[in-house]
C-alpha cells in the first residue's frame, strides 16, 4: 500500500554500469586483496531502472510504448528493437501478477519466520519482472526449469499460490504433495526447482534436444544464477544446444550476488551474456518489464520460430533479500545500498509508473488491484495451514515413473520395507 500511497516515483537512475553507484570502487578493492585486476573483465552494461519506458502513442486500449534505449545490449546479434504494443488487459494482469508473486513471497517469510516453513527456501522479492515478463511474452506451454529460486514461476506456470505455499509447508494440498518442500516444484511446464548449482542447465538442454527430436513446437527455457554461470556443466550445455542448435534459451538472472560473494569477485566476466562463446547472446534491464517481456519474445523467436539455434538472455536483476532465508545478504553489501535499490529501481513500482502516467488505471483502481493479490494470497496462507499433512502411503509414491517400480522399496530401517 505504501508504494501506492506514497509519493516516492521511480526515479530514473541513469547508472549506466547497471551497478549501484559505489560498487564498483567496492568491489574492485576487494577483488584487488584475491586476485589480479588484470583477469578481471569488466564493462559498462545495461541501465537497471525500472519505470524508464515512455508512451508513445495510444489508441483504445492499445499503448504504443518505447522502451530505454540503454535497456539491452548484444553480443553477435542484433539488440531487440525499442517499440512496443501492449493491450491495458495484458499490463493490468501484469501488474496483478507481480503483486500476487511478490505477496506470496512476503508471506513465505513471515511463515518462515513463524517456523512454519522449514528448511531450504529462497526468495525472489525484487526479481518479479523476469518471472512475470517472460510469462507474458511466451506461450504457457513452453517450459522453463529453474534453480532454487522457483516459487513465482511454480504458481505462475499453473500451479498456483497454494500449492506453492502448501508445499513450503509440507502440505498434503502443496503441488507436490507437500514432500518436496522449497525447490521441489513442479508443474506440467515448469521442470523445476534445483538446489544443485547449474544442474538444471544440462537437464534444461536436455529437454530442449527432446523438443528437437519430437518435432515439439515448444522453446525450453533454462534459468541459472550469475554463481552458477561459472559452473562447467554450463558451457557443457552450452556446446552441445550449439552443436545441435536446440531450441534453447539460456536465461542468467544476474542479480550480481551469489552466496555471500559479489558477481565482481566471483566471474572473470560478468557480461554473462557475452559468456556463450559462439552463441548469441543479449543483456536486459531485467527491472522494467517492458524490457524483460520484449528480450523473452524476441529470444523465443530467435530459438523457435526462427530455428537459429539457442541465446544467452542475461537479466540485471537484484534481490531485496539474501541468498536464503539463513543468509541477511547484508554482510557482502550494505544496507544502504539494498535500501536504494528497492527505493529507486522496484519493477513493480516500476509499473505503477506506466499504469499512472499512461491512464490504464486510476491510484484507486490499482489499490484494489493490489488488495485482490492480498487477498487471494491471504487465502492461499489460511487454505494451505488447514491443509492436512501428507498421508503417510504418500511415503512410496512418486519414486518410480508409475509403472516402473522395483518389487518392493525399502525405508529407513532394514525391517521398514514397502511391497508394490
Ligand atoms: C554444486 C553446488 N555448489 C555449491 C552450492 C552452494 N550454493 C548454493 S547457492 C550458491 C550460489 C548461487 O548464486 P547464484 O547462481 O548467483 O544464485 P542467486 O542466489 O543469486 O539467485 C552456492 C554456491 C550448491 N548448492 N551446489
Ligand atoms: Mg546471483
Amino acid at each position: 500500500m505504501a508504494a501506492l500511497s506514497g509519493p516516492p516515483r521511480p526515479v530514473a537512475v541513469r547508472d549506466q554500469t547497471g551497478y549501484p553507484a559505489g560498487r564498483q570502487q567496492r568491489a574492485a578493492s576487494s577483488i584487488s586483496r584475491i586476485t589480479p585486476l588484470a583477469s578481471v573483465c569488466y564493462r559498462r552494461g545495461v541501465q537497471t531502472s525500472a519505470g524508464t519506458s515512455e508512451l508513445h502513442e495510444k489508441t483504445e486500449d492499445v499503448f504504443k510504448v518505447r522502451i530505454h534505449e540503454d535497456s539491452f545490449k548484444s553480443y553477435n546479434c542484433e539488440a531487440p528493437d525499442l517499440d512496443v504494443e501492449i493491450t491495458k488487459e495484458k499490463l493490468l494482469a501484469m501488474y496483478t501478477d507481480m503483486q500476487v508473486v511478490r505477496r506470496m513471497e512476503m508471506a513465505t517469510d513471515l511463515l518462515y519466520k513463524a517456523k512454519l516453513v522449514r528448511g531450504f527456501c529462497h526468495l525472489a522479492i525484487g526479481q518479479e519482472a523476469i518471472s512475470v515478463g517472460m510469462q507474458h511474452a511466451i506461450p504457457s506451454d513452453d517450459i522453463i526449469i529453474t534453480g532454487y529460486r522457483c516459487h513465482p514461476f511454480v504458481a505462475l506456470r499453473g500451479g498456483g499460490v497454494t500449492a506453492v505455499l502448501g508445499e513450503l509447508m509440507g502440505r498434503a494440498c502443496g503441488v507436490s504433495i507437500g514432500k518436496g518442500g522449497s525447490m521441489h516444484m513442479f508443474t506440467p511446464t515448469f521442470f523445476g526447482g534445483h538446489g544443485i548449482v547449474g544442474a538444471q542447465v544440462p537437464l534444461g538442454t536436455g529437454i530442449a534436444f527432446a523438443q528437437k527430436y519430437k518435432e515439439s513446437p515448444h522453446g525450453v527455457f533454462v534459468m541459472y544464477g550469475d554463481g552458477a554461470a561459472n559452473q562447467g556443466q554450463v558451457f557443457e550445455s552450452f556446446n552441445m544446444a550449439k552443436l545441435w542448435d536446440l531450441p534453447c534459451v539460456f536465461v542468467c538472472e544476474n542479480n550480481r550476488y551469489g552466496l555471500g560473494t559479489s558477481a565482481e569477485r566471483s566471474s572473470m566476466n560478468t557480461q554473462y551474456y557475452t559468456r556463450g562463446d559462439v552463441i548469441p547472446g543479449i543483456q536486459v534491464n531485467g527491472m522494467d518489464i517492458m524490457a524483460t517481456a520484449k528480450a523473452a519474445q524476441y529470444a523465443r523467436k530467435w530459438t523457435v520460430e526462427d530455428k537459429k539455434g539457442p541465446l544467452i538472455v542475461e537479466f540485471v536483476t537484484y534481490r531485496y533479500g539474501g541468498h536464503s532465508m539463513s543468509d541477511p545478504g547484508t554482510t557482502y553489501r550494505t544496507r544502504d545500498e539494498v535500501q536504494r535499490m528497492r527505493s529507486t529501481q522496484d519493477p513493480i513500482r516500476g509499473l505503477q509508473r506506466y499504469m499512472t502516467e499512461w491512464e490504464v488505471a486510476s491510484e484507486a483502481e490499482l489499490k484494489a488491484l493490489e488488495k485482490h493479490a492480498r487477498d487471494i494470497v491471504d487465502e492461499a496462507v489460511e487454505t494451505a495451514k488447514a491443509s492436512p499433512l501428507p498421508d503417510e502411503k504418500e511415503l512410496w509414491t512418486d519414486v518410480y515413473y508409475p509403472g516402473s517400480e522395483p518389487p518392493f522399496l525399502r525405508g529407513r530401517e532394514r525391517d521398514e520395507v514397502h511391497r508394490y
